[in-house]
This record gives structure tokens, sequence and C-alpha cells, in this order.
């Protein structure tokens, strides 16, 4: 009876655990030259592992982070008319302000930032990871109650 509780308990614990490990990544599109010079949304909020995809509206732009208006090495991409950048925030990243800006227009303002937040955005898996193990606790407490009571009486 023990090793069933425990298998049981193990088995409960070991799948709430993998839930968190598995990361749903997001991509943010931010449209180049709404409004001739600028990036539109200005901000992204995202996080570690998300997609920043850069789609082409009008007019000849670059990709480049940094600030202010001096290339970081992260990235440095020429958007192609009609089509689209993307950067990849690296998992590893830490929570900050990724700016970067448009090598020919920037002393006119074109830049634009990229917060990056863990767990930014739509409710992440880890949380629901976190709720889950809760309510996998809670279950497992109740049942192992429930199995007490039967051997007591
Ligand atoms: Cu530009």
């Amino acid at each position: 009876m023990y090793s069933q509780k425990l298998a049981r308990f193990s088995a409960v614990f070991i799948m709430t655990g993998l839930v968190p490990t598995i990361a749903f990544a997001a991509t943010h599109t931010v449209m180049v030259g709404t409004a001739g010079t600028n990036f539109d949304p200005v901000n992204v909020d995202v996080a570690p592992g998300d997609t920043i995809e850069w789609v082409h509206v009008s007019g000849s732009h670059t990709v480049t982070s940094g600030t202010p208006c001096t290339a970081d090495g992260r990235f440095n991409q020429t958007l192609p008319s009609g089509g689209s950048v993307n950067y990849v925030v690296p998992m590893a990243e830490p929570d900050g302000v990724i700016p970067y800006f448009c090598i020919p227009h920037c002393a006119s303002g074109m830049t634009g930032t990229i917060t990056v937040q863990a767990g930014a955005g739509i409710p992440t898996v880890s949380e629901w990871g976190v709720i889950a193990m809760l309510l996998a606790m809670l279950v497992v407490a109740t049942w192992v109650l429930r199995k007490a009571r039967v051997v007591i009486r």
C-alpha cells in the first residue's frame, strides 16, 4: 500500500514538474514605416525565447541594436522592401531593455525598445505549472487523508 501511494505521488510530482519546463515562445510583430520613419509599436514587452519580427511597410530601414545611434553588435539587419527580419531573444537573457534603431533615420528619432521580462505577456506555462503543482499537492493531500481515515476505522 505504501509503495502504491509513493508511486502515485511520484507520478503526479514528476508530471507537474515537467509542465513548467515546456515554454511557449511568442512572436511579436513590429510594423516599420507606418508613419514615415517609425517603429510601430515603439516598444514590445517580451519574454526570453520570444521572437520579434519587423515587417516592412514603407521606406528604407535597418533594425540595429544599440543606443544612442551606436550599434552594439547584438543584431543589425537591413529590412528588405516588402519583407521582414526577426530576432530571437536568448533564453538566458536577463530582464532589461534592449534598445535598437534604424541607421539612416536614428538622428530623426527612429528608435525602438524591446523590454525583456521573464513571464511577460500571456500567462506563461511556468505560472500554470505552479498552479498545477499546488492543485496536485492538494489532490494528493486529500487522497492521503482519505486513505488515512479508512485505516483508522
Ligand atoms: Cu529608417
